[in-house]
């Protein structure tokens, strides 16, 4: 394919044909963005290519729109601010649907709609919602170039705000229509090549009418309504975590809402970690950990593969292998600063954008957590003025950063190896102030996927709705599963039977409260030091005891030495009561209702085996 850039203009007045704007395009791809342009009838059409004098158009193009505030250069090269419309700042799950011709795709923890109606529907939705507006044609590959499961998508969307976020996060540009070529097979030239049409507006961003419909069987994602990140930046939960577990259930890979770290120990041994935690419960925390400094002096040092969604698939070997599919970072500001993570901090000082954070007077930022001290004054998220007296937050406790990945210092060399990295360990994690032990391993993988099905945390801002209430989170991908929840969880089942050293599971809990509320457990760096146990057993070197939910250390068994926390708070951290197990096991109850007469067999002997041994 010829070089997009010299052939020609990045924007093409409508209604010029787009199509003799890239004679190179597949005809396929040129015909659905034509009927896109017809519906949405924008007046511009701008085609990106991703290059950097590319991204300072946009960046000053939303400037003048009004969607991105220049920060303090100085301080901050590179960097904007952008404030949502306060009704969008989390992620719609009641407005998020599967768009299938049978419920059963969907299964009973999706909202369903019938496919041929949600088209219906939305085409009147979408008809004329971009008149006077500009369509931005965003092409972008999920996954490090050359992997074979890395993945073309095309968003159409009316805001510049996504388009600059979608060249943060994704390999976005000229990269994905080559891809996209790559993928022609030379017998057909004229075949449909795979990509997923992504269509999105943010039209008058209007709750009562926000759709974000993904139609799996056609690898289509309609999103309108919305600006906010999981709601618009399609490539992430849509694509990479909808669409593709999906597809992963149909092509024998997995698409997970997990971490993927590596640990690199003094004997120069890498070990490399996949986790997943519900939104806003600690993957991106954990993916940068920086060790306490006995551990760092020791030489040991963990590095950062993905903090969000990982693609696994099972090797030639029988190995589970990992690539992260996203190549940027969509973060939780509130609470991080440069005790708790340090390298999220290094990430966001330059080329980030900041949603929905407090703006200092000097072009700085600031959000809750970020200084021991707040301001004296500053804008807050909603525009208005603010000093700490009064009673509002600076910054949305879901305000994120959006920053490349390449920033992270502690970034893993395979972040961009399409071959991937082996997975040693899975680790589920929940949001839990009572109950549930700081960790635990699973006695084998079918129990490991019980855990993981039956995990349970407190909601938390990321979504819109309460906040602090438990709910099971299958896999941490209960808001993310594509299809029906019966065939995932039969998947992850099946999935094993293609490995010979399957990865060990693990259970974790950073959010164990003692009696009035205060963290049992430091976290953060410290988390390193359950890290440390959960790789040693993993390679058959740590003792852990036979409980009645799973192996355990001891107290001798996870290195105690220099961190606040004595041997008797330790045991209240692992503590089991009997009681609690059991009304966890009725809580449960809700989930296996939702699947009634179709839970897999194996959650079943699972759920009978723990009954018998309370
Ligand atoms: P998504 O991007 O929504 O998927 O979230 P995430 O899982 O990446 O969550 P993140 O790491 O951003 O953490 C969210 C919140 O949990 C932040 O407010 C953190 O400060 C807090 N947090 C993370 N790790 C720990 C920990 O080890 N202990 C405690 N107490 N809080 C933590
Ligand atoms: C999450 O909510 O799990 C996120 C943020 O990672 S978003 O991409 O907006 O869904
Ligand atoms: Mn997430």
């Amino acid at each position: 394919m010829s070089d997009a850039k010299t052939e020609l203009k990045p924007e093409s007045k409508y209604p010029k044909p787009p199509a003799r704007a890239r004679p190179a395009l597949s005809r396929h791809v040129q015909a659905w963005i034509d009927q896109c342009v017809e519906l949405c009838q924008p007046e511009n059409v701008f085609w990106c290519d991703g290059s950097p004098e590319e991204k300072q158009t946009l960046l000053k193009r939303g400037v003048k729109e009004g969607a991105f505030i220049e920060l303090n250069q100085e301080k901050l090269p590179g960097c904007y601010l952008h404030r949502s419309n306060p009704n969008d700042v989390a992620r719609s799950e009641q407005a998020t649907f599967i768009c299938t011709p049978s419920q059963d795709m969907a299964g009973g923890t999706n909202n369903w709609m019938e496919a041929r109606s949600a088209y219906a529907k939305l085409r009147g939705l979408f008809s004329g919602c971009m008149k006077g507006r500009t369509m931005y044609v965003v092409p972008f590959v999920m996954g490090p170039i050359g992997s074979p499961l890395a993945k073309v998508g095309v968003e159409l969307t009316d805001s510049v705000y996504v388009a600059v976020s979608m060249g943060i996060m994704t390999r976005m540009g000229t990269v994905a229509w080559k891809q996209l070529d790559a993928g022609v097979s030379a017998a057909d030239p004229d075949a449909e090549p795979e990509f997923t049409r992504c269509l999105h507006s943010i039209a008058d961003c209007n709750p009562q009418r926000r759709y974000i419909c993904h139609f799996p069987l056609d690898n289509t994602i309609w999103s309108f309504g919305s600006g906010y990140g999981g709601n618009a930046l399609l490539g992430k939960k849509c694509l990479a975590l909808r669409i593709a577990s999906f597809l992963g259930q149909q092509q024998d890979w997995m698409a997970e809402h997990m971490l993927l770290m590596g640990a690199t120990s003094p004997e120069g041994e890498k070990t490399y970690v996949a986790a997943a935690f519900p939104s806003a419960c600690g993957k991106t925390n954990f993916a940068m950990l920086i060790p306490p400094q006995k551990y760092r002096d020791a030489g040991w040092k963990i590095t950062t593969v993905g903090d969000d969604i990982v693609w696994m698939w099972v090797d030639d070997t029988g190995r589970l292998r990992a690539i992260n599919p996203e190549a940027g970072y969509f973060g939780v500001v509130p609470g991080t600063n440069d005790q708790t993570n340090p390298n999220a901090m290094a990430a966001m000082q330059r080329d980030t954008l900041f949603t929905n954070v407090g703006l200092l007077p000097d072009g700085d930022v600031w959000w809750e957590g970020k200084t021991p001290e707040p301001p004296a004054e500053c804008i807050d998220w909603t525009g208005q003025e603010w000093t700490p007296g009064s009673g509002q937050k600076a910054a949305h406790p879901n305000s994120r950063f959006t920053a490349p990945m390449a920033n992270n210092p502690a970034l893993d060399p395979a972040a961009n190896d399409p071959a991937g990295v082996p997975v040693s360990a899975i680790i589920f994690g929940g949001r839990r102030s009572r109950v549930v032990p700081l960790v635990y391993q699973a006695f084998n993988w079918i129990h490991g996927v019980y855990l993981g099905a039956t995990l349970g945390s407190e909601t938390t801002s990321a979504a819109s709705g309460h906040v602090g209430v438990v709910r099971r989170d299958p896999m941490a991908m209960l808001p993310f599963i594509g299809y029906n929840i019966r065939d995932y969880l039969v998947h992850w089942f099946r999935m094993r039977k293609k490995m010979t050293d399957c990865p060990r599971i693990f259970h974790v809990n950073w959010f164990r409260t003692d009696d009035r509320g205060r963290f049992l457990w430091p976290g953060y760096g410290e988390n390193m030091r359950i890290l440390k146990w959960i790789i040693d057993r993993s390679r058959g070197r740590a003792y852990a005891r036979e409980t009645l939910i799973g192996w355990m250390p001891r107290s001798s068994d996870i290195d105690l030495d220099g961190v606040d926390v004595s041997f008797e708070q330790f045991e209240q951290l692992q503590a089991i009561n009997v009681d609690d197990v059991k009304a966890e096991v009725m809580s449960q109850e809700e989930l296996f209702l939702k699947l009634a007469g179709d839970l897999p067999k194996e959650m079943i002997f699972q759920r009978e085996l723990l009954i018998s041994r309370l």
